[in-house]
């Protein structure tokens, strides 16, 4: 095999595992933590766990639960008592809003995961699965990614703040496994879209950006949209309902110290997917590309072999997804328009 560059930097993690476990199926009576249930994948993940059987979910909102607070947290646990946790908790957002808010994204997410990933250790928490994403990878790893291409380049600069705290979250999880021996894992989706995602113009990924755009341009009667940057990136787009399904899967199916990549294996560029929303929400105008706002990274594309070997594959089409997360929009837009 050919020497990837920077792979000299990379620890074997393997060398040092202090787990023993055979995943199977979770007991559909324990204590289930969903951290950030009311968010796009955390949201997701409780459908598929009620869909499961699952009679023991537990959910906090923000409001109820201040995931920075780690008195709370710790409190929080000790009440509770979980037995599983899916760490689905974070500060997110699109292109513009991490590359403006580089502090938030970094300290708030640190904050985040430390202080849940700490309090179920503290508890012993049996299965723990941290969420990241696909940023993670450096900006130029060779496509389509695969997990061992973490920490072999630089990262993309947009969202380089958002991607360190998600790596230290990989690392902790992976600390835990060799300091405690807990069979605690990661999973990194690619980029999703779905039912409760944030549709803000400016704070949001592209797909609900384009779809709030694209929908209000038909509203409107409006001849021409204008989308940010070139529209040659390439994306890959999950729909958040089959992440959360390989969640699960990955739960009763797989350990180890290293992430696994979910995604579909196929990806687009941004103008063919404001093409297909153009498409699906009846627009007939014309689109146009301002260059000023930020590309971000050129392609990412995860490499999902190692997810397929596991024994799990996307079955859901991009333009299917993309027709029920529209219609999903119409049904909320007016509740979606009041909080921005
Ligand atoms: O979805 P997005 O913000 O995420 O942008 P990233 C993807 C691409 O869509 C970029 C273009 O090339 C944007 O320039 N784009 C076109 C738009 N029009 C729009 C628009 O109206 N809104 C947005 N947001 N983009 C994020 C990271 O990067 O991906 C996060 O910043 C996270 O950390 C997430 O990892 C999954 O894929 O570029």
């Amino acid at each position: 095999m050919t020497e990837r560059p920077g792979s000299e930097f990379r620890i074997d993690h393997t060398a040092r595992e202090n787990v023993q476990f055979e995943p199977g199926p979770l007991d559909r009576d324990a204590p289930f933590y969903v951290a950030g249930h009311r968010g796009l994948a955390g949201s997701a993940m409780w459908r598929r766990l009620e869909r499961a059987g699952f009679t023991n979910l537990i959910g906090r909102s923000s409001r109820e639960l201040d995931l920075t607070d780690r008195a709370a947290v710790f409190a929080f646990f000790a009440e509770t008592q979980p037995r599983y946790v899916v760490l689905a908790a974070a500060k997110v957002g699109g292109i513009l809003a991490n590359e403006s808010y580089p502090v938030e994204f970094l300290s708030v997410n640190l904050q985040i995961q430390t202080n849940v990933l700490d309090a179920a250790l503290q508890h012993r928490v049996e299965r723990v699965l941290f969420l990241g994403s696909s940023c993670i990878y450096p900006k130029y790893a060779a496509q389509p990614i695969r997990e061992d291409s973490l920490m072999t380049g630089h990262l993309e600069p947009t969202n380089d703040a958002y991607a360190i705290a998600k790596i230290a979250g990989i690392m902790q999880v992976q600390a835990v496994r060799r300091e405690y021996g807990l069979p605690w894992i990661s999973a990194m989706p690619t980029n999703l879209y779905g039912p409760n995602d944030n549709f803000s113009p400016k704070g949001s990924h592209v797909l609900p950006a384009l779809i709030r755009r694209y929908d209000e341009a038909v509203q409107t009667g409006a001849a021409e949209v204008v989308n940010w940057g070139t529209g040659t990136p390439r994306r890959e787009f999950l729909h958040v309902d089959e992440l959360a399904d390989a969640c699960l899967y990955l739960l009763e199916h797989y350990d180890g110290p290293e992430q696994v990549n979910v995604g579909t294996g196929t990806d687009v560029t941004i103008r063919e997917i404001a093409d297909t929303i153009g498409k699906v929400v009846g627009f007939a105008g014309s689109t146009v590309w301002d260059s000023t706002k930020p590309d971000g990274t050129p392609q990412k594309l995860l490499d999902v072999s190692r997810l397929a070997e596991i024994g799990w594959k996307s079955a859901v089409g991009l333009e299917d997804g993309i027709r029920s997360t529209v219609e999903w929009f119409r049904a909320h837009r007016d509740e979606l328009t009041e909080r921005g």
